[in-house]
């Protein structure tokens, strides 16, 4: 009988707290099921992302780990997912632990640790920075200094 554990998630900018997260899952059954939020998905949740959700599914997918990537489109459809795919086990990082305990009526639930010191947020916020409006601003303080620096010349 094949061992299915569950997860979910937006995996935008995918890194290595991902990684880890999904191979720690992998190693607690022999089959892993991975449901990646779709962009309208993560509008609801107040999230958008850089890499839009056909591509985000298509890197998971390709994850050597992961056995199948679905679409998650609601909050509500983890109850059918584990019952359509028999799943054994659902797991998530730890920043969501208790928020699925009512799914312990259907199959074991894991919150494993996560990843320190790495996430998409981070990165959006240093892209952010680098964006064009930013870059002229900073462009101006450069050539204010340098024209201060030249009086002194
Ligand atoms: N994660 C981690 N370490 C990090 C960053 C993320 O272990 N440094 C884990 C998160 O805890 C989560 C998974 O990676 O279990 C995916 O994280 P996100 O892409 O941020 O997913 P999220 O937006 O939290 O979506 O229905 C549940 C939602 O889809 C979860």
């Amino acid at each position: 009988m094949k061992n299915v554990v569950l997860t979910y998630g937006t995996f935008d900018l995918f890194h290595v707290g991902h990684l880890n997260l999904l191979q720690r899952l992998k190693a607690l059954g022999d089959y892993l099921v991975v449901g990646v939020s779709t962009d309208e998905f993560n509008a609801t949740k107040g999230k958008q992302t850089i890499v839009p959700f056909e591509d985000r599914q298509r890197i998971v997918q390709n994850i050597k780990c992961v056995d199948l990537a679905i679409p998650e489109s609601h909050w509500e459809q983890k109850v059918g997912d584990i019952a359509k795919y028999g799943v054994s086990t659902f797991g998530m990082g730890a920043d969501w632990t208790g928020r699925f305990d009512e799914l312990k009526a259907h199959c074991n639930v894991v919150y494993l640790p996560r990843t320190e010191g790495i996430s998409s947020t981070s990165m959006k916020k240093l892209l952010r920075v680098l964006d064009k409006e930013h870059v002229n601003d900073l462009r101006q303080a450069l050539n204010v200094i340098s024209a201060i620096i030249d009086r002194f010349d």
